[in-house]
């Protein structure tokens, strides 16, 4: 494998730790502010993403590369409401899908069409997971802001979605 291609996928498996640490804060914060759905959820999310990382991690060292793990940032732990915790979490995947487009350029240029098969999974991993949080979001706003009905029951529904495996 390429020494370039290695160094993104190093620094991917970097960014799906992060992401798996950011969500696991963010389940924290949904349990201590009344959100046990919510948590449930982020809970969930967050082994999602350990398993991301872990698939990067096989995978290179598979291809005769060696995975190395990075520093990590702190994660934000304190959000203002449930709402702005979601648009971080959009934000956050719109990040991570244009890392995931980024090494998957990187490999048409390199002809590395071993590691461009492996990344599909992951582009259509990334549709999935901003479309899921973009109807969460929009049911936020249908429910309107500050109201405690809606939020209960947008709380409830995300709980059943991380029984159901979402
Ligand atoms: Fe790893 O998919 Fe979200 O960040």
């Amino acid at each position: 494998m390429k020494k370039n291609i290695e160094q993104a996928i190093i620094e991917q498996i970097q960014k799906e730790e992060h992401s798996s640490r950011l969500y696991l804060q963010m389940a924290i914060w949904c349990e201590i502010n009344g959100f046990p759905g919510a948590a449930a959820f982020l809970y969930k999310h967050s082994d999602e993403e350990r398993l991301h990382q872990l698939k990067f991690i096989h995978f290179l060292n598979d291809r005769e590369g060696m995975a190395l793990l990075k520093p990590l940032e702190t994660p934000q732990s304190d959000y203002p409401s449930l709402k702005e915790m979601f648009e971080k979490i959009l934000e956050h995947e719109k990040f991570i899908s244009a890392s995931i487009n980024q090494i998957y350029g990187l490999t048409l240029q390199e002809k590395d069409y071993t590691t461009a098969s492996f990344i599909h999974w992951f582009i259509n991993e990334q549709i999935e997971e901003e479309t899921l949080v973009r109807t969460i979001l929009d049911k936020m706003k249908l429910a309107g802001d500050g109201q405690n009905r809606g939020l209960y029951l947008i709380d409830k529904e995300l709980g059943v979605m991380a029984a159901s495996g979402h």
